[in-house]
């Protein structure tokens, strides 16, 4: 970790009064979930592309379900890892929002305020068909039936996430939006391959911001960065956070 590039973000970072972070996969790695791209994210051979669609729901909610029922007991037997706690507890300062695509919900166990989930929730629920009942929160694992059934109406139930060719929800999209106007977007643990929540860092930048990244690898936004650091995450924000409250 190169430590004229870290002290120089933690400087930006202890200066700004609206920091924006997007995370992706990465920064649940060191806590053991797969990754969407990572060597172990295939499912019974299955690619999270070809699952995580309404068209593959239709065609074998029984067999989606297993993979969302397997993911759920994996996530829930990780615990949040030193990455989610730095953003936890930056999260208590005014003018900070992160905004996760994860939807393993090990932000909001860290203790992170106000988590903004770009894709939603693995521990939401929904009615497929969407009678009026609202979605609901079921942290069973394994699940008592597979696939569950809606409480009010008996209908298959969903898992409360975006699916691939499934749109943002609109509130999701109208807090995203208003945090694009920071003084420093920081991207870690994510690829930035899935859209609109890859088009996030572009539209910062666009709007002033600077725009860092934290990733062991390359990632397709490189050319839009101002400043990378190649390291996990787990690494990289305690020391981050460490010369940001001058205790180094
Ligand atoms: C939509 C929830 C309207 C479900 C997910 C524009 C161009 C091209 C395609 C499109 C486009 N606009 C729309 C599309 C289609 C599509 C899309 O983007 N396809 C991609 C594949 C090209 N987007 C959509 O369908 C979106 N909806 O646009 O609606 C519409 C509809 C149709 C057509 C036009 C418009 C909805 C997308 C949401 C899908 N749902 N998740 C579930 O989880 O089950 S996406 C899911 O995959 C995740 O949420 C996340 O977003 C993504 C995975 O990405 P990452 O999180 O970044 O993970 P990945 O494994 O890829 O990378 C991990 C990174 O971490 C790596 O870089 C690695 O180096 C790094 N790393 C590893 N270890 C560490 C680390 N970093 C730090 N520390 C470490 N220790």
């Amino acid at each position: 970790m190169d430590s004229s590039t870290v002290i120089e973000l933690s400087a930006r970072l202890r200066r700004a009064r609206r920091l924006t972070v997007v995370t992706g996969a990465g920064v649940s790695a060191a806590s053991g979930v797969p990754t969407f791209r990572g060597p172990s994210r295939l499912w019974r051979s299955f690619r999270p592309e070809d699952l995580a669609t309404p068209e593959a729901f239709g065609r074998n909610p029984r067999l989606v379900w297993e993979w969302y029922d397997w993911r759920r007991s994996l996530i829930a037997a990780c615990l949040p890892n030193p990455a989610h706690e730095v953003l936890a507890r930056w999260s208590h300062r005014d003018g900070f929002t992160l905004i996760t695509q994860n939807v393993d919900g090990l932000h909001e166990r860290a203790g992170t305020r106000g988590v903004v989930r770009f894709h939603g929730s693995i521990w939401e629920l929904r009615c497929a068909p969407g009678c009026r009942n609202d979605s609901w929160e079921d942290r069973t694992v394994p699940l008592a039936e597979l696939p569950p059934r809606c409480p009010r109406c008996g209908g298959l139930a969903r898992p409360g996430v975006v699916w691939f060719g499934e749109s943002i929800d609109p509130r999701v999209l109208a807090r995203s939006e208003a945090a694009l106007d920071c003084d420093v977007m920081l991207s870690v643990g994510t690829s930035s391959v899935v859209y609109p929540a890859a088009g996030l860092v572009q539209a910062a930048r666009a709007r002033g911001a600077f725009v860092a990244e934290i990733n062991p690898a390359t990632t397709d936004v490189a050319g839009e960065l101002d400043l990378a650091i190649a390291a996990p995450a787990e690494e990289a924000l305690p020391r981050l956070d460490a010369l940001v409250n001058g205790m180094v």
